[in-house]
């Protein structure tokens, strides 16, 4: 008691008995150094098919840099938190992200009757909560965190179902210099009708700017374009780009090796690199997928038809 002493562990229904929420929070802990990353698991407290409508965050401004919510279904640890750094990750199997705050950007909303589906036979058993501590001088108090999310979840099946497309490269090599490096994925869309509505890019250091397009006829038309030096959150995507059957999604990260002596390769660490382009969309509960991964080089000819825009960085 008194750690975390408001937050409440069990869920809470109110309003009628389709909807509860869930607190998501740190168990008062103290990061052991800046730039720590501590996970910690929630089981999905129902064995039915459930739906996330709302995410409500709470973060202490000062000490928390991002927060990150995935789904899965085998965490690292189901007891307490551990350090999720570059060595340790969130989950064993295949997860899934479904939430980003980061300081400094407006935390993205669900569109209406859009949810993405947790418990029940969705391969989403457990919440992980990642967090991001940035500078501890602010723990020099003792005092404990207890920063999270809560969750509005409800029983009643949602007319459409939210999910995430990754986009990501995994041979990268960023020679050391002054000269612009490309990253680019692209694959074929072959499933129902997806309407993106967020976008989170992230690469470590080196990233200065990231797009994500939908190319339908030969035609690109942006979903997002971001730089991932700016909070790392989902902004809001181009409106009305619909992806179908058939179309191609692409994306480039541009990367610069300046001030570095030795190549850059994709991996964990903060001396690594990454090529992430998030596109959060929702399809039509009937037959919707609720993730996607692409992790096909974009070809050469392809990406010759890529907007100009892509290349120019943005400072920030
Ligand atoms: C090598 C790489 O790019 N890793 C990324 C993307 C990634 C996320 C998930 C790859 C796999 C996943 O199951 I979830 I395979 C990466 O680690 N990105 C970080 C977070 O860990 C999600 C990020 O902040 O986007
Ligand atoms: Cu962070
Ligand atoms: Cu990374």
């Amino acid at each position: 008691p008194g750690r975390c002493g408001s937050v409440s562990r069990q869920p809470l229904f109110r309003g009628n008995t389709n909807n509860f929420t869930v607190d998501l929070r740190m168990p008062g802990v103290v990061p052991p150094h800046s730039d720590s990353y501590l996970c910690m698991a929630f089981p999905v407290p129902t064995n039915e098919d459930v739906y996330i409508v709302d995410f409500t965050p709470y973060a202490s401004m000062d000490t928390v840099h991002h927060m990150l919510l995935f789904g899965c279904q085998t965490p690292v640890s189901t007891s307490g938190y551990w350090d999720c750094g570059s060595s340790q990750g969130t989950c064993e199997d295949e997860s899934s992200i479904m939430y980003a705050w980061a300081r400094n950007a407006p935390p993205t909303k669900l569109p209406k009757d859009v949810g993405f589906k947790v418990g029940g036979d969705s391969k989403m058993s457990y919440f992980v909560l990642q967090m991001h501590y940035g500078d501890v001088t602010a723990f020099r108090d003792r005092h404990r965190d207890c920063s999270g999310l809560s969750l509005t979840l409800t029983t009643k099946p949602q007319p459409f179902i939210a999910g995430i497309y990754l986009l990501m490269t995994v041979d990268t090599v960023i020679p050391p210099g002054n000269k612009v490096t490309n990253a680019d994925s692209a694959c074929e869309y072959s499933s129902y009708p997806m309407y993106p509505f967020a976008f989170r890019t992230h690469t470590h250091r080196l990233g200065k700017v990231v797009s994500g397009y939908r190319i339908r006829d030969g035609k690109w038309t942006l979903i997002g374009r971001q730089s991932p030096q700016l909070p790392q959150a989902f902004y809001p995507a181009n409106k009305g780009v619909d992806v179908k059957y058939d179309d191609t999604l692409a994306a480039r990260c541009v990367f610069t090796g300046e001030g570095k002596t030795t190549k850059t390769y994709i991996g964990g660490t903060s001396d690594d690199e990454m090529c992430n382009f998030y596109i959060m969309y929702y399809m039509d509960r009937k037959h919707a997928v609720p993730y996607f991964n692409c992790m096909k080089t974009g070809s050469k000819r392809l990406f010759q038809g890529i907007p100009a825009e892509a290349n120019v960085p943005i400072t920030v």
